[in-house]
């Protein structure tokens, strides 16, 4: 059963609309990436190929601490959110995989993979919760999780990471990411070795707990909902932690998550030495962790992280669970991750066309000038008709925001779905 939330025969009209002009851009472009050697079509293969998980918690609108303005239609449990997903997924064909966010998506795992079979999607990492208190919960994480002073808080916050492991297992999940808010918003509120001992100890519990083909991804934030300080709060305390625990331990990188101007891609390229990179949470930011749609506001950096990425493509053990992390606060959520994921592949794309030997010969012969050119030419380069080209050969929209929008999907969910107030945001 292929449930397919826009009727196929919509997206083939509105393709049929663009498909001329798609042909001369994409035939032009091929001519011109052929001159430098180039295949357009093994391009477009590889853009078909990739892919990037949706947040579950996404596509809900998301909310400020000041306040949360609802959409309409918004998704009432896990089974609308797996709808909203496989719209993104229809359209796009750039989103295979969901993310799940435990306990909120909480569901009998018979009921989720015969949901998620019947709209052809796949469960990515799972994300354990142990952020906030939920309802009938014994112990409370007001000051902390994994790191907590009190025993038993920490052996409540390893169960639950130990019991979306298990959900995990029973969908397909590869992974488990695990993010702590824990931290302290006064100096002296907290030892520092202390309490990193203490989440190392109930990390490593956790750990002991992950199946052989799993790999443990621990997400690093440099601040909130802790302000002075924050137990996991950078990539080398990241790096510490998946080198103390072990092989399958490995760095989630968010985009936003660091401080202000941090040089991103070169951590990235800092863990994949090492052996410790793990996978990312896109996004974009101007200030802090601001949760911005994937290359909103700085798309050269999120192509240089990719530079980074294509680059060491066929590193051993480089094995990367791509998730975007977003939250969406004026926008349809659904548009956003669409946005969003096409982004992240343009990104992935662009950074293709980099011209390597020629990059590593102006590298070796201190060329700055060129070097900086060769990655700008391959940025600059409108990758556009190859995304569209990849899209529609696999039964997507050449324009899926217009694709969306004339199927009149959010005005269907909304005659079924009563507004809400509450719910989870975006923070993580
Ligand atoms: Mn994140």
């Amino acid at each position: 059963m292929n449930m397919t939330k826009i009727d196929t025969s919509l997206i083939v009209a509105q393709n049929d609309a663009h498909e001329d002009a798609l042909r001369a851009d994409y035939d032009s472009l091929g001519e011109r990436l052929d001159r430098c050697g180039i295949d357009i079509a093994a391009l477009t293969a590889r853009a078909a190929a990739f892919g990037v998980a949706v947040p579950s918690w996404g596509v809900g609108t998301g909310g400020t601490r000041f306040a949360r303005f609802p959409g309409r239609g918004e998704p009432r449990h896990i089974f609308d959110k797996l709808d909203d997903c496989a719209v993104i997924q229809q359209l796009t064909r750039a989103t295979p995989t969901v993310s799940l966010h435990i306990p909120w998506d909480m569901a009998d795992p018979a009921d989720l993979n015969a949901h998620a079979e019947g709209l052809e999607l796949g469960f990515d990492a799972m994300n354990s919760n142990t952020f906030q208190d939920q309802p009938g919960q014994a112990r409370s994480y007001k000051f902390g999780s994994l790191s907590h002073t009190d025993a038993a808080t920490r052996a409540q916050a390893v169960a639950h990471n130990i019991e979306c492991i298990e959900l995990g297992q029973k969908l397909g999940s590869k992974a488990l990411t695990v993010w702590v808010g824990d931290g302290s918003n006064f100096p002296g509120q907290s030892h520092f070795i202390r309490a990193f001992d203490r989440y190392l100890e109930a990390t490593k519990e956790i750990y002991a707990a992950l199946p052989d083909d799993w790999h443990l991804l621990t997400e690093h934030k440099m601040y909130e909902p802790a302000f002075y300080s924050t137990v996991v709060q950078d990539w080398g305390t990241n790096y510490l932690i998946a080198t103390e625990l072990g092989d399958r331990a490995k760095c989630l990188v968010d985009l936003g998550h660091h401080a202000p101007n941090v040089n991103i891609e070169m951590i990235v390229a800092r863990l994949i030495r090492f052996g410790k990179l793990g996978g990312f949470h896109f996004n974009d930011s101007k200030y802090g962790d601001d949760d911005l749609d994937a290359g909103s506001v700085d798309p050269y950096r999120l192509f240089l992280v990719f530079n980074e990425l294509v680059d060491a493509e066929g590193t051993p053990g480089l094995d990367l669970s791509h998730m975007l992390d977003q939250s969406h606060n004026v926008t349809d959520p659904i548009e956003s991750l669409m946005i969003s994921a096409v982004e992240v592949q343009r990104a992935f794309v662009q950074a293709s066309l980099v011209d390597r030997t020629v990059l590593s010969g102006y590298q070796t012969d201190n060329d700055a000038l060129m070097a900086s050119a060769t990655l700008r030419a391959a940025f600059r380069t409108d990758v556009e008709p190859i995304l569209a080209m990849a899209r529609l050969q696999a039964g997507g929209a050449i324009d899926p925001v217009a694709a969306y929008r004339a199927s009149g999907y959010r005005e269907g969910v909304a005659d079924v779905r009563p507004a809400v107030t509450g719910s989870g945001g975006g923070l993580v």
